[in-house]
């Protein structure tokens, strides 16, 4: 099974580049940022749940997303690889992960890093204010999504700096050209 876990700040390009290597090599993308805005906009149970953690950029509990992750990955075990965007964002999560692909006698096959500055972040998210008008597009909560990035995501970046298939790459350029570095890394040898 291939597992990439696409890792990087709010903005990075995660959810653009995921889109694109999940069509190319056949996987499914699991955005939990989608799930949780598809929840929000059907006003489920659990939508009305998130939806003030995610409208002032503070995470969602790391239990309800563990759920959440657990049944995608169950109920998809035929497909021959995901592409995690947004998934794991706390230590946590990225234990429970492990555990659960150890039960599922998997493990995580890439970890790739889309590295963009933090002028650049503030200014594309801004652009898709204006563009998709996502609540939490706004500049107030975009700062408070990076303090959560800083403060609970990039430790991460310890967590997996050392597994065999972590890889950085650099986020900032035209999208095809990132692509391209992308499925490099993704077929390079570990
Ligand atoms: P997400 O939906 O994951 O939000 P994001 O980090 O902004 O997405 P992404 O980084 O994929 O944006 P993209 O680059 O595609 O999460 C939203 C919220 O959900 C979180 O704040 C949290 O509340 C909750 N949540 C989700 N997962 C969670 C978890 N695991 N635990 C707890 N809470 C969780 O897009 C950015 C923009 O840049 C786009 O407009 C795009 O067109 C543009 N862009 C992309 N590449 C570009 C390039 N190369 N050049 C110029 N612009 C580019």
């Amino acid at each position: 099974m291939n597992i990439l876990v696409l890792f990087g700040p709010p903005g990075a390009g995660k959810g653009t580049q995921a889109v694109k290597i999940a069509e190319k090599y056949g996987w499914k993308h699991v955005s939990t940022g989608d799930i949780l805005r598809a929840e929000v906009s059907q006003a489920t149970p659990l939508g009305l749940k998130v939806k003030s953690s995610m409208e002032s950029g503070q995470l969602v509990s790391d239990e309800l997303l563990i759920q959440i992750m657990e049944s995608v990955l169950l109920k998809n075990k035929e497909i021959p690889g995901f592409v995690l965007d947004g998934f794991p964002r706390t230590i946590n999560q990225a234990q429970e992960l492990d555990k659960m692909l150890q039960r599922l006698g998997w493990g995580i096959s890439r970890i790739i890093s889309l590295n963009v500055n933090e002028d650049e972040l503030v200014k594309r998210l801004l652009i898709r204010a204006k563009e998709q008008g996502r609540k939490d597009d706004t500049e107030e909560v975009i700062k408070n999504r990076l303090v959560q990035y800083h403060q609970f995501t990039k430790p991460l970046l310890d967590y997996y700096k050392n597994h065999p298939g972590f890889r950085d790459v650099i986020g900032v350029g035209d999208i095809e050209g990132i692509f391209k570095l992308l499925c490099k890394a993704i077929e390079a040898e570990k």
